[in-house]
């Protein structure tokens, strides 16, 4: 099992992200970077913990709807539909805000090949080890895509430290797509790229048992870009009936 380090570096920000191929020729990668906008003190990281929704969120498992292993809230101005269920999402809060800006700052170079910015976050509040998300690809219609068929996801993460592993799809893939395990801890970013949405699956794998349950709180902060929501075009001269 490969584990890497995570950059820590007194540049300036943005060319602080250090670069994770997760294949041979680098088409498919992460970067991971520290965090420096703004101090996440416990104060604020309470504040951002008590925007959770008081009930997990359902999901259809094998046909089955089954509570989320952990708390999630989607925010903007689209619904999220994934794992089977149209998630309905709420309006960014002003204390949310400032994620948004700088996932577009800092990932302006990187932002180039897509019609637009981050517009979507999506939270994830981890109680405890037991709490996890299953491998998994963010690769839902409602991303954007590049023309290269590339996806962006930038997180941050917040509070416990926990695993993130990213699973290659296919072990016997052409371009040599290779197992990576990040420890993400406070403060800690990653940019999902290139083609890793297709190429691999990611998780935060739960921790079993009394280890986990000492595992502290976490929050995941994720950005990412949805292509805007196509309003259906009025015909001129026709009145509607509601
Ligand atoms: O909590 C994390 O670091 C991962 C979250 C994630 O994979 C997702 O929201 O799609």
């Amino acid at each position: 099992m490969e584990q890497t380090d995570i950059v820590s570096s007194e540049e300036e920000e943005g060319d602080n992200m250090k670069l994770i191929p997760l294949n041979k020729d680098n088409s498919s990668w992460v970067r991971t970077f520290v965090y420096n906008d703004r101090t996440i003190d416990s104060k604020a990281f309470n504040e951002i913990w008590d925007l959770h929704p008081p009930e997990q969120d359902i999901i259809m498992f094998f046909g089955k709807p089954v509570k989320m292993p952990r708390f999630q809230q989607t925010f903007g101005e689209q619904g999220y539909n994934f794992s089977g269920v149209k998630h309905s999402s709420v309006p960014i809060p002003p204390l949310l805000q400032p994620f948004l800006d700088y996932a577009n700052r800092v990932c302006n170079p990187y932002l180039k090949s897509y019609k637009q910015g981050f517009n979507m976050l999506l939270i994830n509040w981890y109680e405890n080890g037991l709490n996890y998300i299953g491998a998994h690809s963010d690769s839902e219609t409602q991303l954007l895509k590049n023309k290269k068929g590339e996806v962006l996801v930038f997180s941050l993460s917040f509070g416990a430290t926990r695993s993130f592993r990213l699973h290659p799809k296919n072990e016997e893939d052409k371009a040599g797509s290779r197992f990576v395990e990040l420890e993400l801890t406070n403060n800690t970013g990653v940019l999902m790229g290139g083609l890793c949405q297709t190429t691999h699956k990611h998780s935060v794998p739960k921790i079993d048992g009394k280890k986990g349950l000492l595992v502290g709180k976490r929050i995941n902060v994720t950005c990412r870009i949805f292509k805007e929501e196509v309003t259906p075009k009025v015909k001129k001269g026709k009145k509607t009936i509601k």
